[in-house]
């Protein structure tokens, strides 16, 4: 009965693949191709009414879990890795958590969509939107001079939720990381472990090209 990960090549999805990696959970993956339509599908609504990857499925424990913030908490629980050690740190991880779902993934799925994405160019949107970017990559970058991880001295869930959408800023964004040093650092000591690089790779697509 091993959990059943509903993903898609995406930074979202990513940090689900991640985090199961990290805590060795085994897991099955199914491809949702949200470029064909299928989180609109009932089946896949009925698991996330909010039609977005990821969810999992943990039919061991008759749980579903959609919100990759959730998930990640979730998945620490259950498996006991990367668990906040204390009450405070738990506070902490559950703050910059918040803050990748509140503004690091929003405003650079906004970049995503205006400047690669649509149809039309429109400048004052795109430099909107790099301008908060700059803002929000200088609020992580600000706190990582001072601390190894986003949550203190210990890699955790704040770091698995926030890493697939810096891997994004430069080949996908076309965003240069080079002034936020502190986070180029903290992202590169990330890239390294293996099972970032292992859940990175989840889903493969067959003859297609991943999202991102
Ligand atoms: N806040 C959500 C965001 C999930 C999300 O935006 N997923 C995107 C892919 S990166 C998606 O499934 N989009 C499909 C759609 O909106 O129709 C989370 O962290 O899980």
């Amino acid at each position: 009965m091993t959990i059943r990960l509903y993903t898609y090549p995406t930074p979202n999805g990513r940090k689900a693949s991640i985090m199961l990696e990290e805590t060795g959970l085994p897991y099955t993956v199914q491809v949702v191709d949200i470029e064909r339509g299928d989180q609109r599908q009932p089946e896949f609504l009925a698991l996330n009414p909010n039609n977005k990857i990821p969810v999992i499925v943990d039919p061991e424990r008759g749980r579903t879990v959609f919100e990759s913030g959730a998930i990640l908490f979730y998945l620490a629980e259950r498996s006991g890795v990367l668990q906040p050690a204390t009450d405070a740190e738990r506070g902490t991880t559950l703050q910059w958590v918040l803050f990748q779902a509140a503004h690091v993934g929003p405003t650079l799925g906004q970049v995503w969509n205006w400047k690669i994405f649509a149809d039309e160019t429109l400048p004052p949107v795109i430099a909107r939107f790099e301008r908060e970017a700059d803002r929000v990559l200088r609020v992580l970058d600000g706190r990582l001079a001072g601390n190894v991880y986003l949550a203190g001295d210990r890699y955790g869930i704040a770091d698995v939720m926030t890493w697939p959408w810096i891997q994004v800023v430069e080949p996908a964004l076309k965003l240069d990381l080079a002034p936020y040093r502190h986070l180029r650092r903290w992202f590169d000591t990330i890239a390294a472990r293996p099972a970032v690089q292992h859940g990175a790779a989840v889903p493969e697509l067959p003859q297609r090209d991943a999202a991102a």
